[in-house]
């Protein structure tokens, strides 16, 4: 078996982002073997801070399919696609560079006289207000190298049109959007990993849990896709795949997803 999950509203509780609430159940995947991935538009500074909270070892996909880390000697064959290596991690990218999109995204704001604020406008004193991230949180979050989140003001069809022709496309997240390259997607990064496990073993089952659109891909990517439930009792509407909704806010349904898995 294979969990990949997302973690803003998810795991994470949408509101505090804390793990309280799920640490019984990844000790349970843990001591039953089971991955657990992490598939989300963090970046990699926030989710090893929650890996090494959580003592999590796995691979783990960042910036909403933009990378996949994966453990130096975590697989026993070598991994074929073009990797680099940074810190103890191989690394699989399928996004663009965070500069260029920075870039395009500053001359697009111009071009159009759109207002809107993205991380790299701010101090992580007020993306800490603007997200409710702690400070070091913020700092994780504003340390990004294939997506810039974008925190409010407006954006016109015309800037979607613009981005598009540049090669981006734009991510609706739980609270924000994030602006990453086209070919970044968390449905492939999944499939990559999928198959970089299935060389290792027989008969895997794949599971996904997620919470919102931005979570479309990774979950038709799976055998048995969950949706948590969002704070305001619904569960997303995906346009392209159907997944079984479980009852329980965010962290609550994931514990009960897991229990459904260990089952
Ligand atoms: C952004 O991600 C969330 C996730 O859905 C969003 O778009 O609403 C990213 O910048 C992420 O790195 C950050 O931790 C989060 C904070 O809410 O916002
Ligand atoms: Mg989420
Ligand atoms: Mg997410």
């Amino acid at each position: 078996k294979l969990v990949f999950t997302d973690l803003d509203g998810t795991l994470l509780d949408l509101k505090s982002y804390s793990f309280m609430q799920s640490i019984e159940a990844i000790e349970k995947l843990k001591s039953a073997g089971v991955p657990v991935i992490f598939c989300s538009s963090k970046t990699r500074n926030e989710q090893e801070f929650y890996r090494e909270s959580l003592g999590i070892r796995d691979p783990f996909i960042v910036e909403n399919g933009s990378a996949i880390y994966i453990p130096k000697g975590y697989f026993k064959q070598s991994i074929p696609y073009n990797t680099y290596v940074t810190g103890d991690y191989e690394v699989i990218c399928l996004g663009k560079s965070v500069d260029s999109i920075r870039s395009v995204l500053l001359a697009k704001r111009e071009q159009l006289g759109l207002n809107f604020m993205m991380y790299e406008d701010l101090p992580p004193e007020e993306i800490s207000m603007l997200t409710g991230l702690d400070l070091k949180s913020a700092r994780r979050a504003k340390a990004r190298d294939y997506s810039e989140t974008i925190l409010r003001g407006s954006l016109s069809e015309s800037f979607y049109t613009a981005i598009d022709a540049n090669g981006f496309r734009s991510i609706p997240g739980s609270k924000f959007e994030t602006v990453i390259s086209k070919y970044a997607n968390k449905g492939k990064a999944v499939e990559i990993l999928i198959e970089l496990y299935a060389r290792e073993n027989d008969d895997l089952e794949t599971f996904a849990i997620g919470d919102s659109q931005n979570d479309a891909e990774m979950l038709a990517a799976v055998d048995n896709p969950f949706l948590v439930q969002r704070p305001d009792g619904e569960w997303a509407e995906l346009a392209d795949v159907t997944a079984q909704g479980i009852s329980g806010v965010g962290p609550k349904g994931w514990v009960r997803v897991v229990d459904l898995i260990l089952n």
